[in-house]
C-alpha cells in the first residue's frame, strides 16, 4: 500500500525540535535540487511542502509522520549563495547539528541532481556528514532531464565518486516507473537501518 504522510511541524533551531520519538528519516541535499518536490510526489499529495522555482526558500525542518510508522524530516538545502553570512550559518548548524546529533536519525535520504555529480556543494557536505555510512541512501533527482541508459552510467559516476554504500537511486517527479523503482528500494533499505546493525 502506497505510505502517506502527515506534516508536524517546522524547527528553525535544534533545540526547537520535537522530543525524540520515532525513528526518523532526512531528507538532505543542495538547495533547489528537488527535496520539496519528491516530498509531494513521493506520498502523492502536492500540499505536503512548498515548491518553488527561486532556490533558498525553506529555511526550517520540517517534520512529518509517515503512515509507516517513521518520521520524515525535511531539511533546508544547502550551498545557496545568495544569503546572509548569519543565515548561512544557522542553516549549517541546523543540518550538521541535525545529522550529527539526533538521537533517532536512523537514515539520510540524500538527493542529488543526476546531471551534475560534481557539485562543489556536494563535495563540501561529503566532508561532514559520510557518504561512506551505509544509513545513506543516495536519491538521483530529475532524472527525466537525461535519457535512460545515461541514467546507468551517471549512477556508476555518482556511486564511484562519493564511495556510498548503497546504489544511488534514480528519482522524477514526472515518472512513475521510477517512483515505484523507489518504493521497493526504500522498503529494503529501511528495513537494514533500522535494525541494530544497518545496511
Ligand atoms: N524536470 C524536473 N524538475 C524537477 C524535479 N523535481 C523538482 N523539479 C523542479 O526543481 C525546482 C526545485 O524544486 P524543489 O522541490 O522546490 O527543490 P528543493 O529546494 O530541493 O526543495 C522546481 O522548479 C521543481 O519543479 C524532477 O524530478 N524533474
Ligand atoms: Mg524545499
Amino acid at each position: 500500500m502506497a505510505l502517506t504522510a502527515r506534516y508536524i511541524m517546522s524547527a528553525a533551531y535544534c533545540s526547537r525540535m520535537p522530543p525524540p520519538g520515532r525513528p526518523e528519516f532526512c531528507i538532505l541535499g543542495r538547495s533547489n535540487v528537488g527535496k520539496s518536490s519528491f516530498l509531494n510526489h513521493f506520498f502523492r499529495n502536492n500540499t505536503l511542502a512548498k515548491v518553488s522555482k527561486a532556490p533558498g526558500k525553506t529555511a526550517t525542518a520540517n517534520f512529518y509522520e509517515v503512515s509507516d510508522g517513521t518520521m520524515w524530516v525535511d531539511l533546508p538545502g544547502y550551498g545557496f549563495a545568495r544569503t546572509s553570512e548569519r543565515q548561512t550559518h544557522r542553516l549549517s548548524d541546523l543540518i550538521t547539528g541535525y545529522c550529527s546529533g539526533r538521537p533517532v536519525l536512523a537514515g539520510i535520504l540524500w538527493l542529488f541532481d543526476i546531471r551534475h555529480p560534481g557539485a562543489g556543494a556536494d563535495r563540501e557536505i561529503a566532508g561532514l556528514i559520510n557518504p561512506l555510512n551505509p544509513r545513506v541512501l543516495p536519491i538521483l533527482a530529475k532524472s527525466d532531464k537525461i535519457t535512460s541508459s545515461r541514467r546507468q552510467q551517471q549512477v556508476r559516476v555518482f556511486k564511484k565518486l562519493f564511495g556510498f554504500f548503497c546504489d544511488p537511486v534514480p528519482y522524477s517527479v514526472r515518472s512513475e516507473e521510477l517512483r515505484e523503482g523507489f518504493e521497493q528500494r526504500y522498503e529494503e533499505w529501511k528495513k537494514a537501518a533500522l535494525s541494530d546493525k544497518g545496511p
